[in-house]
């Protein structure tokens, strides 16, 4: 009986010392594809606090400064000093199979945050975290076709002058972004997109793109942009045209950082459809999950809303990006 006792308090003393126990170190690179817009700076610094915060995780950064082959480098870097895991964000979407590829041969595992390869690469990576960039097209599409009638804009029958600014031509952003609002442009004949082009998710280049639209077509009625940074640029070209942006043109966008809601507040945005760049604790409880050996779910979904004037200005002095 005693024996047994001793024994028991033993393996007692183990179990808890080792559920105690640190977790082992590990070191994590991560490859960011830039700065081009404010949802991205958030993106960023959420994901280096999160792993600053985290005492066993070491990471390394690396900014792609919108070059694919700049992340291929960096990929293959990682893969050379051994990393524990890689946390990558793809510029494109294609493009990436041979490092990955090699990642997988080093047996190292890659957690794709926001933008995703394609699918015919998606099973060299581990999972995807972040938003449904076809919904997201979709939402914006839903809310135009509640609206536009609302509005005494869409009729059913009259065409509509559409303008599109697209983001970055490949990226899984903008190529979901592009198909969930197709889907929704299929059931209204009478929607034309008379005017697409990309602004690289910039709000220089958003701002151009507009100005050139205008050029060609006063007579714009709406304006989808792929994110808010180019929907602030391309207001400041509205402007500038002498018309006003969420009367004259109804513009919805997607993102909801500050800059587009107080545009949503100021009556010159109509709808964002928000995306969530705050990645940062998800990418750690991820990491830390593999690190403890549990598997993750193919796909990590954020959780996202609709703003626009019946909400905006409530959201706004918590928004954090
Ligand atoms: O919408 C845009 C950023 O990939 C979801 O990239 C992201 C997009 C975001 O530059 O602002």
């Amino acid at each position: 009986m005693r024996k047994v006792l001793v024994v028991l308090i033993a393996l007692m003393v183990i179990f808890s010392v080792s559920a105690v126990a640190a977790p082992k170190q590990w070191v994590v690179g991560f490859s960011q594809i830039g700065s081009e817009s404010e949802w991205r700076t958030a993106d960023t610094v959420s994901v280096q606090n999160a792993f600053l915060d985290e005492p066993s995780f070491t990471l390394i950064y690396s900014d792609a400064q919108q070059k694919q082959e700049n992340q291929i480098k960096a990929l293959r870097s990682f893969i050379a000093r051994k990393v524990n895991c890689i946390v990558f964000t793809a510029l494109v979407e294609t493009g990436y199979g041979p490092v990955l590829q090699e990642a997988k041969n080093a047996k190292i595992p890659v957690i794709m945050i926001d933008r995703d390869v394609a699918p015919a690469d998606q099973g060299l990576r581990l999972t995807i975290m972040g938003s449904d960039m076809v919904k997201e097209g979709e939402k914006v599409g839903l809310w135009l076709e509640t609206n536009l009638k609302k509005l005494g804009i869409d009729d059913g029958k009259t065409d509509i002058d559409f303008a599109i600014i697209d983001g970055t031509v490949g990226s899984g952003a903008m190529v979901g972004r592009k198909e969930g609002f197709g889907h929704i442009l299929a059931n209204h004949p009478n929607w034309k997109v008379m005017h697409e082009q990309t602004g690289n998710f910039t709000t220089s280049e958003g701002k151009q793109v507009m100005e050139a639209f205008l050029k060609a077509d006063p007579k714009i009625q709406v304006l989808f942009t792929h994110n808010d940074g180019m929907g602030l640029g391309a207001n400041e070209a509205i402007k500038e045209a002498g018309l006003k942006p969420g009367k004259d043109i109804i513009h919805v966008s997607i993102d909801a950082t500050k800059g587009g809601m107080e545009a949503i507040v100021a009556g010159e945005i109509n709808c964002i459809v928000e995306c969530n760049p705050l990645l940062g604790p998800q990418a750690v409880q991820a990491v830390s999950d593999l690190r403890a050996g549990k598997k993750l779910p193919a796909k990590i979904d954020t959780i996202e809303g609709i703003f626009d004037s019946t909400n905006a200005a409530a959201a706004l002095p918590t928004r954090q990006y």
